[in-house]
């Protein structure tokens, strides 16, 4: 289905042009300030904080060390309401912080939480909720903030897939306590590897600044057992370059997104996500579920793709609930996670990226259209 010999993957990252980056290395090599919050870490948070519409932005080298920084930072204890249904990372960060995760069912029409399970999966341990803006479709955030008011609990929204998302309140960043952005090189908005946390105040992002400094508040002061977190210079610069180009990137996604959805709207058994009308959707991925009357199973349509050398991805399958070091947990039994389970035995994330050809994606539109 490709032109050429080479597979479509399920997602690649746009790169700007090389030439704009080698002013950016020029003045690194001048410098000679590597890393530490240097000149061009300070002017990504700016520059992010301002473009995502947030008070505070603390960079990171990843959205994982991100995670547990924000469970360290707000002083999570106990049990912490997750789902199953995402990336292993965002679990994997509650076991690094000592936290037990308690999974809850997900709601069948977002694959996001589902607030009523959430409900009920409240216990005298529990002092957090991590949801997911799984595939970066805000969550039910007003029904989430309830029930952590109710409860007394913390929200850290694991917002990996949520780069640039609004909603008619503005960021969906600004949801919850705090919240997690992953920019691996998979993601909307990359910087090879990175991440960060966006928070409300200055006082709250000078303590996540000292945690992900080893815990340093000065040369010879050191207040809590940090971690390494921090983002070099390099990875800061090609985020301020990148940042140029990301309108365009989500636009060139938002194009193909018009077009799957066009095309596979009628296609008996494949249901596309979303509706498509969300004003400030970032396109990160393209997620369908294939269902019992489509004419071949998730996985045989899957096998057929990569046949004709498409790669889509099983995004998220198994549940994490399902891996071995969850899967002995009460709250990760089958019985549990109905939705969740189904799901994760129905999606397909299909190829979505910038630089994806639209005959491209017409084509892969084309063929699952005509089984
Ligand atoms: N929370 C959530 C909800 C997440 O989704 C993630 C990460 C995290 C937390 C943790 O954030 P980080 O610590 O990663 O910042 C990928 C990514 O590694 C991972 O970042 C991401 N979620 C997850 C959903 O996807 P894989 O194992 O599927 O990646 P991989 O290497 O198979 O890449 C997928 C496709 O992308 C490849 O087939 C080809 C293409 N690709 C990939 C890379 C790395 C490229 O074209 N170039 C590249 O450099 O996990």
């Amino acid at each position: 289905m490709s032109d050429s010999k080479k597979p479509i993957f399920v997602t690649q990252p746009h790169l700007p042009p090389l030439a704009e980056l080698i002013p950016l290395l020029e003045e690194i090599w001048d410098s000679k300030v590597l890393t530490n919050g240097g000149p061009f870490h300070q002017r990504l948070e700016a520059a992010l904080a301002d473009y995502l519409g947030v008070p505070q932005v603390a960079l990171f080298s990843n959205g994982t060390l991100a995670l547990i920084t924000a469970l360290q930072a707000l002083r999570v204890t106990g049990e912490v309401i997750t789902t199953p249904f995402s990336f292993v990372a965002t679990a994997h960060a509650l076991l690094w912080h000592g936290n037990k995760p308690v999974f809850a069912d997900i709601d069948p029409k977002t694959l996001n939480l589902d607030p009523a399970k959430i409900e009920t999966a409240i216990t005298p341990q529990t002092t957090a909720i991590m949801p997911v803006h799984c595939y970066g479709r805000p969550c039910d955030v007003a029904a989430i903030e309830r029930i952590a008011d109710t409860y007394n609990l913390r929200v850290i929204y694991d917002a990996a897939h949520a780069f640039g998302v609004r909603d008619a309140a503005g960021s969906v960043l600004n949801h919850g306590d705090l919240s997690v952005l992953s920019f691996h090189a998979t993601k909307v908005f990359n910087t090879f590897e990175g991440g960060a946390i966006v928070c409300a105040d200055a006082k709250t992002k000078a303590r996540i600044d000292q945690l992900k400094n080893f815990g340093h508040a000065g040369e010879t002061t050191v207040v809590a057992p940090g971690i390494n977190g921090k983002m070099s210079e390099f990875n800061a610069a090609l985020g301020l370059l990148q940042l140029r180009h990301v309108d365009e990137a989500i636009r060139r996604r938002g194009e193909i997104d018009a077009l799957y959805r066009a095309r596979l709207r009628d296609v008996t058994g494949i249901h596309c996500l979303g509706d498509g009308g969300e004003a400030f959707a970032n396109h990160a991925y393209f997620p369908i579920l294939v269902r019992d009357d489509y004419a071949l199973s998730r996985d045989e349509l899957n096998q057929a793709l990569r046949d004709h050398g498409v790669m889509p991805r099983r995004y998220f399958y198994p549940l994490i609930a399902e891996f071995p070091m969850y899967r002995g947990l009460p709250s990760a039994q089958r019985e549990n996670l109905p939705v969740a389970w189904t799901a994760a035995r129905q999606v397909l994330c299909l190829p979505i990226y910038p630089d994806l050809p639209i005959e491209s994606a017409e084509r892969i539109a084309q063929f699952i259209a005509s089984r």
